[in-house]
Formats: structure tokens, C-alpha cells, sequence
């Protein structure tokens, strides 16, 4: 049988592992408290024909970052020598770690290595990914984020993302009452007019008969969707919550690979869906899961990660909204773009993801 033996020449060599704490000029508000800097972990995998590719995870808190470092670098020996073949790779890992589980710190390890070897994959062939995997660059409207900052700065942020052109914006709310709630999505309202989209999001912090409660107050205001108003993994609760509700809800940034999502589509948690690419297991987990959005017929936006899950969107049947966040562009060499809305492509092959050095060495931990 005749084989590709290009596919066969390129093997992995190594991983580079570094830790570093970036500052957020704005820190970042949620019901469930503040996030002021960001841990991330940055892997760096070179093959022995002397590619390097490139991933980024985010631990959330720093207590994950060094666990979730020392984790990716044992799975060095694991990969090297190996053939660069991300879904092979991935069948194989995933069976390493039947036993234990693919949920928590080993997830994101994994998916900081699947993402790797698909970035590498990409620059070895030249290609950005949505090239690599088949797709076209679309048009994908973006949003960002407002915190949980009540009325007066909530609707200031807002009104800027819509002067600089989003299409929407997201609000953490959470208040005490739903009358602060109501009153912070009235004053982004006028802020940003009535073209201009409004998410909000829970994170996870009401119980279903308070979301219920809640969402008869906010059913009028013709938000586009009402985020994880219950606990993430509580699916019968959510399903209750997006039956009695109006407004579509919307989950999926705790869910931990396709299987997860696929639990939660069998319980109608949610009316869309919004995987974070690390959380669902790399770019491998994401054409998963955009294969499940499509079957079922549900709209499908990402969580954070702008740069690559820009491209994966546009591999995506269902794309319907692009977080957009700025939190990680300072170690990032070509922070994505925004321009009427829409993310602009850049010409370099890969997942977007590669080092501005001189601020990972500031930031390096
Ligand atoms: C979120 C949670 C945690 C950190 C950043 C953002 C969020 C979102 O729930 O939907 O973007
Ligand atoms: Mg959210």
C-alpha cells in the first residue's frame, strides 16, 4: 500500500512547558467573584524536522498552573517519537487515561497537547487551521464582555464595545434582586440601542426555582440568551429552567468533552451551546462537538480562546456568536482582530497562537 510519507518524516521531538501570570488591566467581575490576572499555561511542541507549534490553556486560579504544567510535561514521553497525527494521538491518549478520567487538570493537559499538534500540523502544511481542516474564513459576529459591575460602569463598557463595532455584548449579572438585574440590562439597553445584541450570564450562581423566578421578570427584554443560571452539570435543572423560560439559555464552558455535551443535549439543558475549546478537549473535542451541534440542530458559540476558536467557528455548521476577549493579548504575537464585528484573518499558518517573548519573560512565572 502506498502511504504519505510526509506524514511519516515529521515525529515529535519535545514539549517547552512555561507558566505565566498575566495582569488584566481591567479585572474581570463575576457572581462568583473577581478574576485579576490570568494563569496560563504555554506549551511549545517541536518535531525533529524542527517545527514548532503552539498551545495555550487557562487555569482559572494560579493554584492550578504549576499542576497543570507539571502535567502537560509528563505527557512528553508519552507523544515524542511519535508521528505527528493529532487524531491518532489523541485515540491513544484518551485510552492511556481511560482509568483515571479526562475530566480536570488531565482535560486540559490533554487538550494543551491536542492543540499543539494541530497547530504544528498547520504550520507544517502551511495552512491556517480553517484552511488545514477544509473550511473558509466567515463572518462570525463577536461580542464582549461587561462584568458583574453594576448599572453605571456595565452599560459604560458596553457602550464601548459598541462603538468600536461587537454586534453584542455580555453582562455578568447575579444581583441580590432581580430588580438590579433588570436594571442593568435596561441601562446597556439604552447604551447600546436595539441593534446592538445582549447575552447575560448567571455563572452558575441561582438555583433553578430562583432562575425560573428571575427569568418571568426578564423574559421581556429580548435578550439573545441567559447564561448557566443554575450549576453547570445540573442538566435536569437547566432543562427545567429553558422550559419554563422564554429566553434561550445557553451552556457548555463547563462541560468537559463532547460526552458531557452529549448528556446535557439528551436532557434539553439548554437551547445553545458553548464549548470552550480546552474544557471539550482541544480542536480534536471541538469537530466533535460542532458534529453533535449539527445533528441536533443547535446554534453553537465558543467560550473565550479568541484566536483559535475564531477559526474553529468557522469550521462549525451551526456558528452563531464569537466571544471575544482580550485578557491574554499581551503574550500573544498577533492578538486576533475585530473589525465591524467580525474577527479579521491573518495570512499566518497555524491556530493564531504563537509567543510575544518579551512579555512572557516579563510575565513568566
Ligand atoms: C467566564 C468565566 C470565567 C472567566 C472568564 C469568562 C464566562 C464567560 O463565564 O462566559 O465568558
Ligand atoms: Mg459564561
Amino acid at each position: 500500500m502506498k502511504t504519505n510519507s510526509r506524514n511519516f518524516q515529521t515525529k515529535i521531538k519535545s514539549l517547552k512547558v512555561r507558566t505565566v501570570l498575566v495582569p488584566m488591566s481591567d479585572p474581570h467581575q463575576t457572581a462568583n467573584g473577581v478574576i485579576s490576572e490570568s494563569p496560563l499555561v504555554l506549551t511549545d511542541l517541536t518535531t525533529e524536522d524542527g517545527l514548532t507549534g503552539h498551545s495555550l490553556i487557562f487555569t482559572y486560579t494560579p493554584a492550578a498552573l504549576k499542576p497543570a504544567a507539571a502535567l502537560i510535561r509528563n505527557l512528553e514521553p508519552l507523544i515524542v517519537d511519535s508521528v505527528l497525527a493529532p487524531v491518532e494521538l489523541e485515540q491513544q491518549l484518551a485510552k492511556r487515561f481511560r482509568l483515571l478520567g479526562t475530566q480536570g487538570l488531565v482535560g486540559m493537559a490533554l487538550a494543551a497537547v491536542d492543540m499543539a499538534l494541530w497547530d504544528t500540523f498547520a504550520r507544517r502544511e502551511e495552512k491556517s487551521l480553517v484552511q488545514l481542516l477544509g473550511g473558509v474564513e466567515k463572518a462570525i459576529p463577536a461580542y464582549g464582555a461587561v462584568g458583574y459591575d453594576g448599572i453605571r460602569k456595565s452599560a459604560e463598557t458596553a457602550e464601548l464595545w459598541a462603538k468600536q463595532g461587537f454586534k453584542g455584548v455580555k453582562a455578568k449579572i447575579g444581583y441580590p434582586t432581580v430588580s438590579e438585574d433588570l436594571a442593568v440590562i435596561r441601562a446597556m439597553r439604552s447604551a447600546v440601542g436595539k441593534d446592538v445584541a445582549i447575552m447575560v450570564d448567571y455563572n452558575q450562581s441561582l438555583t433553578p426555582a430562583d432562575a425560573v423566578q428571575r427569568l418571568r421578570v426578564l423574559d421581556g427584554e429580548g435578550l439573545t440568551w441567559v447564561e448557566e443560571p443554575t450549576l453547570a452539570h445540573d442538566y435536569l435543572g437547566h432543562a427545567h429552567i429553558a422550559k419554563e423560560a422564554k429566553t434561550p439559555i445557553q451552556c457548555g464552558e463547563n462541560w468537559w468533552g463532547a460526552p458531557d455535551m452529549q448528556h446535557a443535549i439528551e436532557a434539553h439543558a439548554s437551547d445553545f451551546v458553548m464549548p470552550d475549546v480546552m474544557k471539550i478537549g482541544g480542536v480534536t473535542g471541538w469537530m466533535r462537538a460542532a458534529a453533535l451541534a449539527q445533528i441536533h440542530n443547535i446554534r453553537l458559540s465558543n467560550h473565550l480562546w479568541p484566536e483559535i476558536s475564531a477559526q474553529l467557528m468557522c469550521l462549525t455548521p451551526t456558528a452563531h456568536w464569537l466571544e471575544y476577549a482580550d485578557w491574554w493579548n499581551p503574550i500573544i504575537a498577533e492578538p486576533l482582530v475585530i473589525e465591524n464585528g467580525t474577527a479579521v484573518f491573518s495570512d499566518s499558518p497555524g491556530s493564531g497562537v504563537a509567543w510575544n517573548e518579551d512579555n512572557v519573560a516579563q510575565f513568566e512565572i
